[in-house]
């Protein structure tokens, strides 16, 4: 009988595990524990997306896998659901966003319990909730009692299209991340939150857990971390100009000075400057771009040197230029740099198009034609007293004499810069803080929190950016919770990074009205033993929800310093065309077709079949037929079957080596290498014609993790007590991964004439001896004399005869 009643099969399944609630973790702190995480998703308009399910399943696995091994496995799923497309969505439609927001993730909802994944939905959570965002507002007033929130004039990216300010990692190539818009800059009082007062720790940790290797090159490329000096060039004003600079040992070839255009130093020497008019149009010009346009490498150089003052080379008393240029960044090192044209490219393009000397301190290029960067292994020259030397021995050398003279000193940067935190928007986490004219900025006491959003009728900022809270009188204006006076509410929000920076310490303990969850919860469940998420959350998310839970575990509220044990990182879901699935490429696949047409243990199976978990695998339907019919031939086993407690002579390697496999390949993200090793038992099982119930037992409970509704259809139609996922996971003996047979070759003067299936143990006598009486080498060997035999042991038999 065909496999024809998946529907009602899955339907059946899903609804007992419900019933039941058989994925409910325990909060029986004296069993191991496992806790697997996927990046909960953002309840969008769209629905899920077949990428989505890569992740889930995947893990979904591991979990399923886990607690057949005995583990109390949290596996829990919510929702990130603060951000725009709610709120424009919601704008446009004149509905509010709580209602958006549940309609979303009914949907979602539903169509993840038609996956079958294993979550624990007890732990649902939603970073909307005011129970929940209460704990993310506390987090915040605990960052802020420590320094570590403050608010600051800053020129922020202004999304000229959606009207907000965005963050740095919110800038693609210059524009709008989500819309696409124009981005310009724009001086703002921003809320920040010091992440970069843990750069340092969160770099050094790194070491400590097991995360891909690309994701720890890619978070501590994000870091950054550089090291130097900063060196301090008095100019002809009177002044000093600092500089920050990786290479101080080429301090000799320092031939002019670049300021960035926003350098405070520019308005104090507004007076001294002859063409200051030309300075101040320059830097109008350069407040329009964005970093990214600023630094990027291929662009023409600009620039303006200021006229009337000059800087002096703290090693040779020698006067150079200074210019303002926009290559030079004012929120990196000190904002100004000694250049250096004959080593650093951008320098050398800047003075061959400003006619700027350029002279070589370390030998080995040919500095007049191109700067000479990759020069480590080179000598000093033109550098007094540092002539001779490497360029290491160079650097400690300056390094040594800057200290000494006082004109400098051994310094650290990091690229990583404060976090922006806040958005000028209604659908996020207000900001629990008071501002008072007498008493400045005020935390919001911590029996007034949840601090909620007022219901309102629009969602358009105001005219200046300002959030839409900020026309509610009745919500804004307050009394001062230190002296009592008048004072307004903060109007801006959290960014949408805020819920998810420690979204997992809610699932430990998810209704917790005494704090984020009650210690003994956090202590048992976390760090997270294996957090699976995309790419794109490397440097953001990843690095947020570090940065918070190091926190926490300063104040004692988590007592690891580390968050995620383990992060992998899965590959994404390509059109059948190759090309990334988009509305406008026409080439999205929806996943509910996919498990109306085939089944969702079809779904899932093929999305670890579909290739290298960790790459990028374009959709390909054919494929999805053939983990359909291997569905299909699992199901007709069912006829098959016949007694028998032992796996049988010919498949006990077989079922060994398969549990063995497939037990690893699931740890190592290798679940397409798994899938084949379960179809070839499956081949090895057919091919006998039956299969006992001890084979089917194993069988049915390898497959169930990744496709659990068949498995405990097949597993109560044969009998079988219980539920599969009650079961235990099979066990393998190594001894017994060993093929017991093994083929061996056999040739008559070198031609290869037949090939003898044998025990692996089998001695060499016997081998020789079973190879002679092999049929075709039989036939050769009639009447001819055998003048030597050799062995090679596994491999061949090779019989040297004459006539
Ligand atoms: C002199 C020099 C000579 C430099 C040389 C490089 C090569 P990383 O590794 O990224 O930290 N720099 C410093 N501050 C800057 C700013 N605000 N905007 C743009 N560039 C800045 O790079 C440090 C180097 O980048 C510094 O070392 C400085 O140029 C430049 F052969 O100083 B260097
Ligand atoms: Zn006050």
């Amino acid at each position: 009988m065909k496999y024809e009643n998946f529907k009602e099969v899955e339907r059946k399944w899903q609804n007992i595990w419900d019933e039941k609630d058989v994925f409910a973790a325990t909060n029986d702190y004296t069993k191991p524990k496992y806790y697997a995480l996927v990046e909960f998703p953002y309840p969008s308009g769209q629905g899920l997306h077949v990428g989505h399910p890569r992740s889930y399943t995947a893990l979904d696995i591991v979990a399923r896998k886990k607690r057949l091994q005995g583990y109390n496995v949290l596996y829990p799923m919510g929702w990130d659901a603060f951000g725009l497309p709610t709120e424009n969505y919601a704008m446009k439609n004149h509905i509010h966003p709580e209602l958006v927001t549940q309609k979303n993730v009914a949907r979602f909802k539903y169509q993840l319990k038609s996956l079958g994944l294993s979550f624990d939905w007890n732990r649902e959570i939603n970073t909307t909730d005011p129970d929940y965002f209460r704990w993310t507002q506390w987090i915040f007033l605990q960052l802020f009692k420590k320094g570590l929130a403050y608010k600051k004039e800053m020129a922020v990216n202004w999304c000229t299209g959606c009207k907000v300010v965005l963050a740095n990692e919110e800038v693609v190539n210059g524009v709008c991340e989500r819309c696409g818009g124009e981005v310009v800059r724009k001086v703002k009082s921003q809320w920040m939150l010091k992440i970069t007062e843990y750069a340092q720790r969160l770099l050094d940790d790194l070491d400590t857990v097991d995360y891909i290797d690309r994701v720890k090159v890619s978070q501590r490329n994000w870091i950054g971390r550089s090291t130097g000096a900063e060196v301090e060039f008095t100019t002809t004003a009177g002044d000093i100009l600092k500089v920050f600079t990786t290479r101080p040992d080429t301090l000799f070839g320092a031939t002019y000075m670049v300021m960035s255009p926003e350098h405070e130093m520019i308005e104090k020497w507004a007076n001294s400057l002859t063409n200051i008019d030309a300075v101040n149009a320059y830097r109008q010009e350069a407040a329009k771009k964005s970093d990214f346009d600023r630094t990027e490498v291929a662009k023409e150089k600009t620039g303006v040197k200021l006229e009337g003052i000059m800087a002096i080379n703290p090693v040779n008393g020698t006067q150079i230029p200074i210019y303002i240029a926009d290559y030079v960044l004012t929120s990196y090192g000190t904002g100004a740099i000694m250049a250096v044209p004959a080593h650093d490219t951008r320098d050398w393009e800047f003075a061959k198009k400003f006619g700027l000397p350029i002279i070589e301190v370390v030998k080995g290029g040919d500095v007049q034609n191109e700067a000479f960067t990759d020069c480590y292994t080179g000598v000093m020259v033109n550098s007094g007293f540092l002539d001779g030397m490497t360029v290491e021995e160079a650097k400690k050398a300056i390094i040594a004499w800057l200290s000494e003279h006082k004109k400098g000193e051994p310094k650290v940067n990091f690229k990583l810069r404060d976090w922006v935190f806040s958005r000028q928007r209604y659908w996020g986490e207000p900001i629990p803080i008071v501002i008072c004219d007498k008493c400045g900025f005020v935390p919001l006491p911590e029996n007034e929190l949840p601090l909620r959003l007022p219901h309102i009728d629009s969602y358009e900022q105001t005219e200046t950016g300002e959030s839409p809270l900020a026309k509610i009188d009745s919500w804004v204006n307050t009394t001062c919770p230190h002296c009592g006076g008048p004072a307004k509410r903060e109007t801006d929000t959290m960014p949408q990074w805020a819920g998810s920076s420690w979204y997992f310490m809610r699932y430990c303990d998810p209704t917790c009205a005494t704090g984020i969850a009650a210690k003994e919860a956090l202590d048992y469940w976390l760090p997270v033993d294996w957090y699976n998420g995309g790419m794109e959350h490397t440097t953001l998310h990843l690095l947020y929800s570090r940065f918070w839970h190091k926190f926490l575990y300063d104040i004692g509220v988590v007592s690891s310093p580390e968050p995620y044990a383990k992060r992998t990182s899965h590959g994404m879901i390509l059109g059948e065309n190759g090309e990334k699935m988009s509305k406008s490429r026409g080439n999205v696949v929806n996943p509910d077709d996919i498990i109306n047409e085939y089944g969702a243990d079809t779904m899932r199976l093929y999305e670890m079949f579909i290739g290298d978990f960790e790459k990028s695998a374009p959709w390909n339907t054919a494929s999805i037929r053939g983990c359909r019919r291997f569905l299909d031939r699992i199901w007709d086993l069912s006829e098959i079957v016949i007694e028998g407690s032992d796996y049988r002579a010919e498949l006990e390697t077989p079922f060994h080596k398969t549990i063995k496999k497939v037990s690893e390949d699931i740890e190592s993200l290798k679940f397409n290498t798994a899938i084949a090793a379960l179809m070839s038992l499956l081949n090895d099982i057919t091919k006998l014609g039956t299969i006992n119930r001890a084979e089917l037992k194993t069988f049915l409970l390898l497959i169930n993790p990744f496709a659990p509704h068949i498995t405990e259809e097949l597993w109560q139609k044969n009998g079988f007590e219980g539920m599969v996922t009650q079961q235990k996971w099979p066990e393998f003996d190594p001894a017994k991964c060993r093929e017991n047979t093994i083929e061996i070759v056999v040739q008559v003067n070198g031609k290869i004439r037949d090939r003898l299936v044998i025990a692996a143990d089998a001695k060499a006598e016997e081998v020789l001896a079973q190879a002679k009486i092999t049929p075709r080498t039989a036939e050769e060997l009639a009447g001819k004399q055998i003048i030597k035999e050799l062995y090679v042991p596994g491999k061949l038999v090779n019989l040297v005869v004459k006539p």
